[in-house]
């Protein structure tokens, strides 16, 4: 047991890996169906892992398979191939395995979706350890296990305190390939939306890193070019006012004192950020109580946090409700709260989703009215989802039960392991419109929404006219 994590590291059986004989390379891998060439942003975990790749075996291996497919030829007897998995590309990171192992290396899964089906990337993806939690301490014991043999078949990372969260190695970033740099600030999430697994992952206990560490991997992808950084943050804002409040009128001196720090030290951290170049452009995500803290919002703009998705999701009090998320507003309270992020500096990407169980026909253009006179800059209307590790996943599969339907042998509450091709898209159920009528009238909202019009409209927020053709491109 590690005092670095909040839970014991849970080992189980040892399982028959491969010893390896010669000089072992450590691969990771990021699976996915589809390559581009170029991404978008930084899948953070692979350089995570790399850094906590002990130095003995040499850099990682990285491979993104949104840039490139793995070369199998690469893997050698013995190797060891670290695959990182969230629900989507699971399947893809499963024929990996099963493709490696076949060629002798040993096999190690982890990510949100390993963490939520451990069992499952054993059986199809050929696993030898599957590794739940965080990586950043386990993975160096890991490798050692599996160099000296004693590899076990579980290893549970537990929830990392924020002081050993380990910086990436961005050293080992291709050249040219992404747009955006992405760095952790704060893991975890104190709210507990039913859509949403990241508060039974990663916790409800924010866990802040600290400024220093921060700061130094911002200015190391800046040195490397890079000028768009996304805080990969659960919820940038874990500390409100609210909470604050509360903690002062239970007398809980003990935890306002925690909530105080904690709040101190996103000050500092956004004091730091205002001192980068000006160049630097962040975005984040945050929940919209956001809006009530003016001083909060006026050191996002001055750190260049330029923009932040903001879960909107619903704008009547039923479907906050639907998805317990009461602390949100609703109606005008909703358009005015959203108009503050705007009137500090702060562009809003509105995310909003459709399917509630109390949404109506009247839903949608309620939406695209308030989506419209809030003045977010971006927006995105989304179907309810039932994601693994959710509450409304668990109550979806016990509904459907013993009599779900199947795909390709498959039921759908198992539809990540549907093949490609067949794999439907799968929507929560609703008591009174079909997935189709929902599909249509989300797109009727969209396509409102970024009507040429009203894009063009929008992009006033720019500063130029070259820009505002930019807003509209983009
Ligand atoms: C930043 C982010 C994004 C960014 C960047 C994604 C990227 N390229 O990295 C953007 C905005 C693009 C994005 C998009 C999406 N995202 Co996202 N995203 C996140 C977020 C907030 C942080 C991810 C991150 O970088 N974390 C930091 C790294 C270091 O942590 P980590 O990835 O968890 O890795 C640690 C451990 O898991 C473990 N680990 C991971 N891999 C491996 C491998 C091995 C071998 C080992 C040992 C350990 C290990 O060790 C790591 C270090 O501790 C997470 C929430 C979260 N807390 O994870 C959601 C999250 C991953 N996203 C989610 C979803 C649903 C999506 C979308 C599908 C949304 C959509 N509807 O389009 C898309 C899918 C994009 C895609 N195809 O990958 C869900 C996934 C749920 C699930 N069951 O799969 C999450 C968990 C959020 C949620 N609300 O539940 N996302
Ligand atoms: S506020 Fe965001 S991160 Fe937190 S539980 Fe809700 S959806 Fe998840």
């Amino acid at each position: 047991m590690s005092s670095a994590v909040s839970k014991p590291l849970v080992f189980h059986s040892p399982v028959p890996s491969v010893r390896p004989t010669g000089p072992v390379t450590v691969h990771l891998v990021n699976p996915s169906h589809l390559s581009f060439g170029v991404g978008v942003i930084t899948p953070r975990w692979l350089f995570v892992l790399a850094a906590a790749t002990p130095t003995a075996y040499g850099p990682p291996r990285i491979v993104d398979e949104t840039l490139e497919a793995l070369d199998l030829e690469t893997i050698q007897p013995g190797d060891i191939v670290g695959i990182g998995i969230h629900t989507g590309n699971a399947l893809r990171g499963y024929e990996i395995g099963t493709a490696v192992r076949a060629r002798g290396a040993t096999v190690i899964f982890g990510g949100i979706h390993a963490t939520l089906y451990p069992d499952e990337a054993q059986e199809r993806g050929a696993a030898h350890a599957v590794v739940s939690g965080d990586g950043d301490v386990v993975w160096p014991m890991v490798i050692e296990h599996a160099v000296q043999g004693t590899l076990q078949s579980r290893y549970d990372g537990g929830r990392v305190d924020a002081d050993k969260f380990v910086p990436a190695r961005w050293d080992l970033l291709p050249e040219g390939r992404y747009m955006w740099g992405s760095v952790q600030t704060v893991r975890g999430c104190p709210k507990h939306c039913s859509f949403c697994s990241v508060w039974r992952t990663d916790g409800q206990k924010p866990r802040q890193r600290a400024v220093d560490s921060v700061v130094s991997e911002i200015v190391e992808l800046r040195r490397r070019g890079y000028r768009f950084v996304a805080l990969a943050d659960d919820n940038f804002y874990p500390v409100t006012l609210a909470d604050l409040a509360m903690a002062e009128r239970q007398n809980n001196t003990a935890r306002l004192e925690q909530l105080r720090g904690l709040r101190a030290e996103r000050f500092e951290l956004m004091e730091r950020l205002a001192k980068l170049p000006r160049d630097m452009v962040f975005f984040t995500q945050i929940t919209m109580e956001a809006a009530e803290d003016g001083s909060f919002l006026d050191a996002m703009r001055n750190a260049n946090i330029k923009g932040a998705l903001v879960g909107v999701e619903a704008v009547t009090p039923e479907g906050l409700k639907d998805v317990y998320k009461g602390f949100n507003q609703a109606g005008e309270a909703l358009v005015d709260q959203l108009k503050k992020f705007r009137q500090h500096g702060v562009y809003v990407l509105g995310s909003f989703i459709f399917g509630l169980p109390s949404d109506r026909a009247a839903t949608f253009d309620a939406t695209a009215d308030v989506a419209e006179r809030a003045e977010l800059a971006f927006a995105q209307f989304v179907m309810l989802t039932p994601y693994p590790g959710t509450v409304d996943f668990a109550a979806w599969e016990k509904k459907v039960g013993e009599e779900v339907e199947k795909v390709a042998g498959i039921p759908i509450t198992r539809h990540w392991l549907i093949p490609q091709e067949k794999r439907p898209k799968v929507y929560s159920p609703h008591p009174v419109m079909t997935p189709d009528e929902i599909r249509s009238r989300t797109q009727a909202v969209w396509d409102r929404f970024y009507s040429l019009r009203r894009v063009w409209e929008r992009s006033k927020c720019t500063p130029t006219l070259k820009s505002r053709v930019a807003f509209v491109l983009l």
